[in-house]
């Protein structure tokens, strides 16, 4: 308010001054320059221009809906999309925003609370679906892929979402080092929602495991189901690191009481969470396949043959809709985001296998897949599916790829196409001893340069596909240590390196 009565007095010359300086700021903040091929350069920066305009800092107020400031698809509601998809971009470049998006969410952690008691759970559990009061949000009834309005159950069962905000009140943390956000709010965040898990799961005495029954994974073409491999996957870490963030919190005894006496957790709690998180279930094949969740492999395998113009599976013509869910036919990344999301737990192999695997039974029906499959192509080696996936992402709105531009940009495609194009091509990880940066810039590009901000360090690099330049500047005036082309370095700012890359390793992996 205060800022829309200082700008009603001011000269409409000074203003236009102010917004072309202060979008001048934005764009030397955020622009990826590619050298490459069409139209690349001007799609990327629709798709940045719109996460910029979408970006805000409110003091937790709001987040970004599906459909960002666009249209009014899904009412404006914030979905996973916020914290998995967009939060990245704003992270490493503008991470006040990042940390509205946590805000946001701990704001309403008290409604969190309550929807576990509703259901008769422990701690705090977000809604699929959530707007201004952080209560459950989601309608119980959906359009389906016919066309056809039938129930849903999201709302019910899709319970990732807790375990997604955790995961991305922890990369906040690793990205920024801002501990006190951590004091203030993120262990309570932590310790809360692994206290949801722990009293989610159910124990299996006879097989000595715990399980999580009745949920929806990231693929809502089957509902209900039983160990979902990336729900469990989730919460384990979730679990996980919460205790291992309790027993480092022991170090600083003054935090340590006080969020012990205000969550009322004793030492006792937190070894639990470890002891289901080491246990719960998840179930991989003797040649590496991850089954999605119970059953999943008994499913009747559909052998896709025909795509879109885009080259997408299309859905054979003899198959119901209502069918589907008794097919092995998945309608997003589901399993694959695991290594998006989990990269270290899984090697090499485990990564190749499922890629292939799922790719031939996934018909991305949400813009939330293309770019996924093409961050874990990029992982593996799959370079001419990592471009093509990537491609396909970046139009999902410039070219309406959906059919439903019109109720809105996609938010999360916006997100994960900056994310396919930074940690996909450009190789950066941010681990919690270091950044990591391995790139494989696509074969049709000369180089791609953009910046970062990693621990209040202002990262430029300059990426080609031998070499990498790179140069920082930093307020604290401190070398910093990362892995450079896995190797371990300590750089100092205010100089400029150059890594040289022995082997290009272009396509060297077919899908
Ligand atoms: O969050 C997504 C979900 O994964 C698939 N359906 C659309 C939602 C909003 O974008």
């Amino acid at each position: 308010m205060k800022i829309f009565q200082r700008a009603f007095h001011k000269d409409f010359s000074v203003l236009i001054k102010d917004h072309i300086k202060m979008w001048d700021r934005f764009w030397r903040k955020t622009d990826i320059l590619i050298n490459g091929e069409g139209d690349i350069q001007q799609n990327l920066r629709f798709n940045i221009y719109h996460m910029l305009i979408a970006g805000n800092y409110d003091d937790g107020f709001s987040s970004i809906g599906a459909r960002a400031l666009s249209g009014e698809g899904y009412r404006g509601h914030v979905f996973w999309d916020a914290e998995i998809f967009l939060m990245p971009f704003y992270l490493l470049n503008l991470p006040e925003v990042a940390k509205n998006f946590l805000l946001y969410r701990y704001k309403r952690l008290d409604k969190a609370r309550e929807l576990v008691r509703m259901e008769g759970y422990r701690g705090a559990k977000f809604p699929w679906e959530s707007a201004s009061s952080g209560g459950e949000e989601t309608p119980s009834y959906a359009k389906g892929l016919d066309g056809k309005v039938t129930t849903v159950l999201p709302h019910k069962m899709e319970h990732h979402i807790t375990a997604d905000v955790a995961y991305a009140v922890y990369r906040y943390y690793i990205t920024t080092g801002d501990r006190g956000f951590m004091e203030r709010y993120g262990y309570e965040m932590l310790f809360e929602t692994a206290r949801f898990w722990a009293s989610r799961v159910k124990y299996n005495k006879r097989k000595d495991r715990y399980e999580i029954k009745g949920v929806i994974g990231p693929d809502e073409f089957h509902t209900g189901v039983n160990n979902n491999a990336f729900t469990n996957m989730m919460a384990r870490w979730n679990l996980l690191i919460a205790n291992k963030l309790f027993n480092e919190i022991k170090k600083t005894p003054s935090l340590y009481k006080r969020l012990k006496v205000a969550l009322n957790i004793s030492d006792a709690e937190a070894e639990d969470w470890k002891i289901i998180g080491s246990k719960l279930w998840v179930n991989i094949r003797r040649d590496k396949v991850i089954e999605q969740f119970d059953g999943y492999f008994k499913l009747k395998n559909v052998n896709l043959k025909e795509t879109d113009e885009h080259g997408i599976y299309l859905l054979p013509s003899d198959l119901k809709v209502k069918d589907i869910e008794k097919t092995q036919l998945i309608k997003q990344a589901d399993v694959l985001m695991l290594f998006f999301l989990l990269d270290d737990e899984f090697d090499l192999e485990t990564k190749k296998v499922n890629f292939g695997f799922y790719l031939e039974r996934t018909l991305h029906k949400s813009s939330l897949s293309p770019s996924i499959h093409s961050l874990v192509a990029s992982k593996i080696g799959a370079f001419k599916r990592a471009y093509d996936f990537f491609d396909l992402s970046l139009r999902t709105d410039i070219n309406n790829i959906y059919g439903n531009t019109d109720t809105g940009i996609h938010a999360a495609s916006l997100g994960g196409t900056w994310q396919a194009v930074v940690f996909g091509f450009g190789g950066i990880k941010m681990n919690e001893d270091g950044l990591s940066i391995n790139p494989r810039v696509p074969s049709r590009w000369k180089k791609m340069s953009l910046s970062l901000l990693w621990r209040q360090n202002l990262i430029k690099l300059e990426i080609g596909h031998f070499t990498l330049k790179i140069r920082f500047s930093s307020l604290r005036k401190r070398p910093v240590k990362m892995y450079i082309f896995n190797k371990p370095v300590c750089l100092k700012p205010e100089r400029t390196y150059i890594f040289k890359k022995e082997v290009p390793e272009y396509e060297w992996y077919h899908y």
